[in-house]
């Protein structure tokens, strides 16, 4: 199958890339690497060294002997993103092509702005090219768990079915997003659901939980393969912030009482569940949700089994809630139909978190302590930043 992977230089993006190349499909990998730069605004820097996205390439090639077709560029650029489908004409576009980050978004009104412009555009240059191009290519497009929110009821995948006053309908299920970035992956669904309407597009939208670990099968067979880990106050997503915390002997900072309950995943399975939802398109017209993540924890229990798995004494520190969230509430959501489609999940044991401390020790010389702090209040419109009155990245 040809599939064209935009945002592959990130850190799922890459080893979805090597995956689905190894697998034998015929891909294609696009990225402007502004996700680099992110780090550079911050001063912060991914735990395991990273190569070039050029090196990324010329590597798998070494390695493989397979290689992968290759653009640089800003998929806000319409023209851009045209010329890239008309040249390569994929079957499937895999699309993680955003700024992802929830404390990113909420650094200030500049930052806020940017992260839609940017994941709201680029989205819908997408879907244009599929639609002036080819309507028959699948829009594999990553959404995350968050647009939800955490309401009082079972979380559905993607539609509910709603009797009121008497008369019933299936309609979109009702969004209360954590943040402006989750927002933007909202402002996403709405379009892409539109554009299935309109023009007989297929899509399917992945709602992703929170992802952990880093290495796969493809990316330890070389160091310049390696995908990146972030355990930094802004980009570092929790499990793999706190395996970090207790490598460096510091304490795992949750936030507030710990009660908040996401969905999450290794990330082995969004590999494996990219490959299934592109193996199995979304019919013509139909705008197709699948809930991905494979099992659901406290952030108190993701620290509890980090602490629990470590050898070594690790502190659970309970701070302030920097974040405007529930802290205890009611979740159920429902995650089916990847599983109906095959996905054999990696469940988070005991193995995997050694596995993630042993990584993270090997790399412990290159942690900054000074990183993990949450620099990032939701309260705040202006939260302090050393570079907050430059220009963002591009
Ligand atoms: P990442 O930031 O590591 O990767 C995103 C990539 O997209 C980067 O390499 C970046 O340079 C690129 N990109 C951003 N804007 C671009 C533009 N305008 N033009 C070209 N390239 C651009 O993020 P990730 O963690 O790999 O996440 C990938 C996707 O999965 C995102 O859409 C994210 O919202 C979603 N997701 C991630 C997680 C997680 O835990 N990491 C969970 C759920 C959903
Ligand atoms: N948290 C802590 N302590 C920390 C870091 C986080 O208590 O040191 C808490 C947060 O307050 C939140 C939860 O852990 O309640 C998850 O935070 P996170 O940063 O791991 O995840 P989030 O901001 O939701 O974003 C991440 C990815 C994003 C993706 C999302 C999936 O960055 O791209 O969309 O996970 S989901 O959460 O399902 O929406």
């Amino acid at each position: 199958m040809k599939i064209m992977v935009l945002g592959a230089d990130g850190y799922l993006g890459w080893p979805t890339a090597l995956h689905l190349s190894k697998k034998g499909h015929e891909v294609a990998v696009v990225d402007n690497c502004v996700r680099r730069s992110y780090d550079l605004e911050m001063g912060v820097d991914s735990l395991v060294p990273i190569a070039s996205f050029q090196r990324r390439i010329q590597a798998w090639k070494e390695v493989s002997g397979i290689e992968l077709t290759s653009w640089f560029g800003d998929l806000t650029d319409p023209d851009f993103v045209h010329r890239i489908v008309r040249e390569f004409r994929p079957e499937a576009i895999v699309h993680f092509a955003e700024q992802r980050s929830a404390p990113y978004s909420m650094i200030d009104q500049k930052h806020c702005v940017y992260t839609q412009v940017n994941n709201v555009v680029n989205t819908l240059n997408v879907v244009y090219a599929i639609a002036d191009i080819d309507p028959d290519i699948h829009l594999v497009k990553l959404g995350t768990m968050g647009e939800y929110g955490t309401p009082n009821i079972d979380i559905e995948e993607g539609y509910i079915e709603i009797t009121h006053k008497g008369r019933t309908d299936t309609l979109p299920y009702p969004k209360q997003p954590h943040s402006f970035y989750h927002l933007s992956k909202v402002h996403d669904s709405h379009n892409i659901q539109f554009a299935c309407r309109v023009w007989g597009i297929r899509a399917t939208d992945l709602n992703q939980g929170v992802v952990y670990g880093q290495e796969t099968p493809e990316t330890i067979e070389h160091p310049d393969l390696l995908t990146r880990y972030d355990y930094d106050g802004v980009f570092g997503t929790v499990l793999n912030r706190f395996v970090a915390q207790a490598v460096a002997g510091l304490p795992l900072t949750v936030y507030g009482t710990g009660g908040q309950t996401r969905g999450t995943l290794d990330v082995r399975d969004t590999l494996a569940c990219i490959e299934l939802a592109c193996m199995n398109p979304a019919n013509q017209g139909e705008f197709r949700v699948f809930n991905q993540f494979t099992e659901s924890f406290s952030v108190l229990q993701f620290a509890e089994m980090v602490r629990d798995a470590y050898n070594k004494p690790v502190e659970i520190q309970h701070g302030e809630l920097v974040r405007v969230e529930k802290e205890d509430h009611y979740y159920n959501a429902i995650h089916t139909r990847l599983l109906d489609l095959g996905l054999q999940p990696h469940l988070l044991n005991k193995d995997t978190l050694e596995k993630m401390l042993a990584m993270t020790e090997k790399y412990a010389h290159r942690i900054d302590p000074a990183a993990f702090k949450a620099t990032v209040n939701w309260r705040n419109t202006t939260n302090y930043l050393p570079t907050s009155g430059s220009p963002l990245p591009r």
